[in-house]
């Protein structure tokens, strides 16, 4: 399960030089490195004589023992060759211990016990080289080098959003928009959100990322609304993350943002993925009272997949479901899925939620779904996602006919 993002500390690259002493013996801990390259030596100082203890080379971590046993650095570490790390909090590490499964929690103290009197022992004179601990580093560099980039492109403005209409499907008109983020990475081109968001998520830039989301889809519903007063119905659909939820105070950061485009909270409406499992968190029941509180709207997105649960559907305020297109890119052929839908509309109605059919491609499939009784729909069939300024023409054509 994801950690909340509050918790986590950003990661911060250290690039050090041969010689570069990366902190010394007795000196408080309150980080722990991820080497990727480069090697360093551990030594102890005693009496005036170095006494050394290892060397470690990509692929290992650093300072670990003094932040799991909250004890001062033990040795003192300096760069013998040119290293690149990784920089993590001990708080971050603390946090993440207590995500742990308790039968690895227990492996891993008393591993931590073990090699605290390990290092207490005397040394051989040869200086041994320490296997590398991490087996996943390769994954794990390559996770923090992207969350650095994610940071970066906020910072230098790579990241995006496109719209999708979404069709109330009585009158066949725009009834709102889906914000979907893209992003422009200097080298590798157009990097899609499957495979940034996860990352954002377990990193912790998600938050960055949601708030930049939330900021320029209000921008841009006020921009439509301003143009038009047959807009001011129009709402925008903004994916979130479970992490989200879990953030402090997000309510009210919605809030801020609402009213610094002044916008009606009715016109917000924030798409929850169900395959992101929610954090149980106080905060997370608390937002989400707050958010509905506001007016915003909550839809569960890609409904039927991942870890579908109908205890979210019981349990959650929520005011509309999203239809996975699974259910819906087959729906002429395959009776199954109809059945699934008509069952949803069902439940829908009962429980006074709307129902959208995402991922509708041909005239035959929007038929269906709203013969159904799909309020809402969306899809290539209507519209591929489009830029900022292609749905602001489309919206004043459409509102005008
Ligand atoms: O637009 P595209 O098909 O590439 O989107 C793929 C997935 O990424 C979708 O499931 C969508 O919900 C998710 N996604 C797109 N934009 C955002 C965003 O701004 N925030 C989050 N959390 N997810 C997004
Ligand atoms: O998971 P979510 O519903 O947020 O995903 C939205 C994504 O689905 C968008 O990135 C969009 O590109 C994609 N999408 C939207 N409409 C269609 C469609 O009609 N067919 C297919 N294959 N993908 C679609
Ligand atoms: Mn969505």
């Amino acid at each position: 399960m994801p950690i909340g993002v509050d918790l986590l500390k950003p990661v911060t690259e250290v690039l050090l030089d041969t010689g570069d002493i990366l902190y010394h013996e007795g000196d408080p801990n309150d980080c722990a490195y991820v080497i990727e390259s480069g090697e360093i030596l551990l030594y102890n100082d005693i009496d005036g004589q170095r006494i050394e203890c290892e060397r470690r080379g990509g692929g290992s971590i650093l300072g670990e023992t003094s932040v799991l046993t909250g004890q001062p650095r033990a040795v003192t570490v300096e760069a013998i060759s040119p290293c690149v790390a990784y920089k993590i909090s001990a708080e971050d590490i603390l946090a993440r211990l207590d995500t742990l499964d308790p039968v690895l929690r227990a492996c891993l103290d008393t591993t931590v016990d073990f090699v605290s009197r390990f290092y207490s022992e005397d040394k051989d004179e040869q200086t041994p080289l320490a296997p590398s601990t991490l087996r996943n580093v390769n994954e794990l560099v390559k996770k923090f080098k992207f969350e650095l980039d994610i940071g970066k492109g906020i910072d230098q403005g790579e990241f995006s959003l496109v719209y999708q209409p979404i069709i109330e499907l009585s009158n066949n008109r725009m009834a709102g928009f889906e914000a979907l983020m893209r992003w422009q990475h200097p080298i590798l081109g157009n990097v899609p959100p499957d495979r940034f968001i996860p990352v954002a998520e377990e990193m912790g830039s998600i938050g960055r990322l949601t708030d930049f989301a939330i900021l320029q889809a209000c921008k841009t519903l006020q921009h439509i609304q301003s143009i038009s007063p047959a807009g001011s119905n129009l709402f925008a659909s903004v994916n979130i993350s479970g992490v989200d939820m879990a953030r402090d105070n997000f309510a009210e950061s919605l809030k801020q943002v609402l009213d610094q485009y002044e916008l009606d909270p009715t016109c917000l409406k924030l798409e929850l993925t169900e395959t992101a499992l929610l954090p149980n968190v106080k905060n997370t029941s608390e937002n989400f009272e707050q958010i509905r509180q506001l007016g915003c709207g909550i839809s569960i997105d890609d409904f039927g997949t991942g870890y579908s649960n109908l205890v979210y559907l019981k349990s959650l305020p929520l005011t509309a479901i999203k239809i996975d297109r699974a259910f819906t890119n087959d729906v002429s052929t395959n009776p199954f899925s109809r059945g699934i839908i008509k069952m949803l509309v069902g439940l829908g109605k009962d429980m006074n939620v709307d129902i959208v059919a995402e991922g509708l491609e041909t005239p035959e499939d929007v038929k269906i779904v709203h013969d159904l009784g799909c309020r809402y729909a969306q899809g290539y069939y209507f519209s591929t996602p489009i830029a900022k300024r292609e749905i602001i023409e489309k919206t004043s054509l459409d509102l005008a006919s």
